[in-house]
């Protein structure tokens, strides 16, 4: 009897997924592949049924005769262990990203004779319900705990901010080829410097909760991905033990609160802003306060430390840090406004010392010619693009309505702009 190897990445068996099986039941004896919710995540949604649930799923399927993980999108490793006759898989891997994907299915297989067999991939009306699925993902308690599930798999996350729908969309549906597979970012930063941009208000908590809600609202109508939120400093304990359980109710995965007190400015200022950090105890009881405010497990409070960035040094940032996380910190952020990466990676290096686990988060604005990898490898778990969508935007449309202006018709910005139809067709549902 031939083996037989298929591999399946599905949250929901419908009768695509039961036909196709039938057909390599016929084949031989069928293993069945099932991807780690890391690599599904990796190119499409996070999976609403976790790895062993989905395993249990096929291995109580008629015509199934063992489950494998398979841990990457990529059949290499999976094949050179199982060494099946054949493989199966629907044609609409022919184009796209998987097209690589399958060409070194064929090449591996060639090792031992194997076979690729390829049914039609047929859109069943239940694959249209999955885009449901969307629908279910973007629900506040799927959505709140998906940030922490992240950080418990994948090293390093990516963020990208978003400042209202249209460009929560580009966070949320981006996605680039790279040699290593499909790209896309993870989290989605909604930055107080965007937001109040976006709206014409300086940075300077001047933007309100009730507002900076709303424009959360607006991304979350529209995307499924964990949303970071700034917080700012938080405010008053008073507030801020309310707002908590506002975010947690919305969905909100995490809210960062930064170590300063007065009028707040961006910290992008540097030291020229005359800010005053806050006192570690009265920090460390608004960290407590919101820990204890929040009704769900999963909602993180991650906590910003300015030491760096305010000048008192490398001994003040580690100290503030692990006393706030001994107050219940389920993260913190380091910030710097140095050209290189020197002192954070000298921070993360001493810090990693006394605390391995608790996830560190940078936003590398001004030291951004280190890579995403580079800060990975000094044990950073999330890295945060907080402003480069509004700052792209800013420039364009600025000299959309300069050349308007100066030409007293808009002929001259046709190539400037994307289509009437292209703009009508780009939101969905329309
Ligand atoms: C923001 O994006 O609003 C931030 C990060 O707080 S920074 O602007 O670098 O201070
Ligand atoms: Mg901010």
């Amino acid at each position: 009897m031939k083996s037989v190897y298929i591999c399946f990445s599905t949250d929901i068996l419908h009768n695509g997924h039961l036909n196709i099986l039938k057909k390599a039941e016929q084949l031989g004896e069928v293993t069945v592949g099932i991807l780690t919710d890391e690599a599904i995540a990796s190119y499409k949604h996070y999976p609403l049924l976790p790895l062993e649930e989905r395993k249990a799923m096929f291995e109580s399927l008629k015509g199934v005769h063992r489950v494998v993980v398979q841990e990457s999108l990529d059949y290499t490793d999976i094949l050179h262990q199982l060494k099946p006759d054949i493989v199966v898989h629907g044609d609409d891997w022919l184009v796209g990203y998987q097209a690589n994907i399958r060409q070194k299915v064929i090449e591996t297989l060639k090792e031992w004779d194997g076979e690729l067999v390829e049914y039609p991939y047929t859109v069943t009306p239940t694959e249209e319900t999955l885009s449901a699925l969307d629908q279910l993902l973007s629900l506040p308690e799927t959505r709140r705990s998906r940030l922490k599930k992240l950080l418990s798999y994948k090293p390093c996350l990516s963020a990208m901010e978003a400042h209202d729908g249209l460009t929560g969309l580009i966070v949320e549906k981006t996605r680039v080829e790279t040699p290593n597979g499909t790209r896309q970012f993870d989290a989605i930063w909604v930055s107080s410097l965007c937001d109040s941009t976006a709206k014409g208000k300086p940075d300077i908590e001047l933007v309100d909760m009730t507002s900076r809600l709303n424009t959360i609202e607006e991304i979350m109508e529209v995307t499924t991905k964990p949303i970071v939120l700034d917080g700012d400093t938080g405010g008053q304990i008073e507030h801020f033990v309310y707002n908590v359980q506002t975010m947690e109710r919305l969905g909100v995965s995490a809210v960062i609160i930064e170590d300063k007190k007065g009028l707040k400015k961006n910290s992008l200022f540097g030291t020229g802003a005359g800010q005053v950090q806050d006192d570690i105890e009265a920090f460390c009881q608004k960290i407590a306060a919101g820990k204890n405010a929040q009704k769900s497990k999963d909602f993180m409070i991650i906590a910003r430390c300015e030491s760096l960035i305010l000048g008192m040094g490398q001994e003040d940032a580690l100290k503030r840090c692990h006393a706030y996380v001994k107050a219940g910190a389920d993260g913190i952020m380091i910030h710097s406004v140095q050209k290189t990466p020197d002192e954070i990676f000298a921070f993360c290096q001493a810090f990693r010392k006394d605390d391995p686990k608790t996830p560190i988060v940078v936003v590398p604005t001004t030291y951004n010619t280190t890579t995403e990898e580079e800060l990975a490898a000094h044990g950073i778990n999330m890295v945060i693009h907080a402003n480069h969508l509004i700052r792209s935007a800013f420039p364009a449309m600025q000299k959309t309505a300069q050349t308007i202006l100066a030409h007293g018709r808009s002929y001259e910005v046709n190539d400037m702009c994307m289509s009437i139809k292209e703009i009508l067709g780009l939101l969905p549902n329309q």
